[in-house]
């Protein structure tokens, strides 16, 4: 039996992904903040004996450490880690926006998820195999205004994926960067902090990825051969595209 570690389970990409996983009998190690959704999920795909829930917050260096060190023996060798949490604050322009928003999305989306890599990598390395899949966006390669920290985040996530690829040649790790556009999760509701219409308005009139396809794009990296590598993979809705750039124009 196989064992995949998702963090940021509790929602979105990251609960699809564990169901998914769970309905093709992995074991399961499930990270987020909410507890009672990681009870609820545990008690849904298999108990204790195939699901073991961390409740941490991923910013929490020395939580992520405990979380690694105290997974029970069964599920202590990870074939696969989902680098999933994350987290969009705000669409404000550079100058207005929250210095506080920025710091939770670099410490979230670019520490958070060094540190999960960092701690399961020696395992791995040892192991001679393992998959990290970290989830980027689009936001990485693509700009848009408003996005700044976040698309600068993400950025980081892709250049880290191709990064560490470069030092793991060799030790039978393979690592790839999913790049996906929009998908219709909580992310813009956690965006917009609870302003249902705003974030209800990212997806009107659209049809935008659902979680589902995300966690059908995990499935079928991790079931493909282990002498191949899917560097980055970038996924938009059919009805999403880049745009031409922007000329400000002074009598517009
Ligand atoms: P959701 O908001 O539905 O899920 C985000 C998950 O991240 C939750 O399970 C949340 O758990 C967890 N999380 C956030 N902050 C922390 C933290 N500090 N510590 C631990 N867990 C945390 O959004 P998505 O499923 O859409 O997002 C998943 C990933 O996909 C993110 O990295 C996001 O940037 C990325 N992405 C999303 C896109 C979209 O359009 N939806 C497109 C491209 C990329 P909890 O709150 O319980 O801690
Ligand atoms: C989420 C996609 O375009 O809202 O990463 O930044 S986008």
């Amino acid at each position: 039996m196989k064992t995949i570690m998702i963090t940021g389970a509790t929602s979105g990409f990251g609960e699809a992904c564990a169901r998914l996983f769970a309905d093709n009998g992995w074991r399961l190690i499930l990270t987020g903040r909410r507890q009672q959704r990681l009870d609820k999920l545990q008690q849904e795909l298999g108990g204790a004996e195939n699901v073991h829930c961390c409740c941490f917050d991923i910013t929490d260096r020395q939580a992520v450490e405990n979380a690694f060190q105290s997974l029970p023996e069964v599920f202590a060798d990870i074939d696969v880690l989902v680098n999933n949490a994350g987290l969009a604050l705000g669409l404000e322009p550079a100058y207005q926006t929250s210095l506080d928003d920025w710091d939770k999305m670099v410490d979230t989306n670019i520490k958070g998820l060094m540190y999960c890599t960092r701690t399961v990598l020696p395992m791995m390395k040892q192991q001679g195999k393992g998959y990290i899949i970290n989830i980027g966006s689009i936001a990485g390669n693509w700009p848009y205004p408003g996005g700044n920290v976040y698309c600068a985040s993400k950025a980081f996530v892709r250049q880290f994926s191709l990064a560490i690829r470069a030092d793991l040649l060799g030790s039978g790790i393979r690592v790839t960067n999913i790049e996906p556009g929009n998908a219709e999760t909580e992310f813009s509701m956690v965006r917009f902090k609870d302003d249902e219409q705003r974030a209800d308005g990212v997806y009107q009139d659209t049809v935008a990825l659902t979680a589902q396809d995300i966690a059908n794009t995990v499935f079928w990296l991790v079931s493909t051969p282990e002498h191949m590598n899917v560097t980055t993979m970038e996924i938009m809705p059919t009805q999403q595209a880049t745009g031409p750039l922007a000329i400000y124009r002074k009598n517009n």
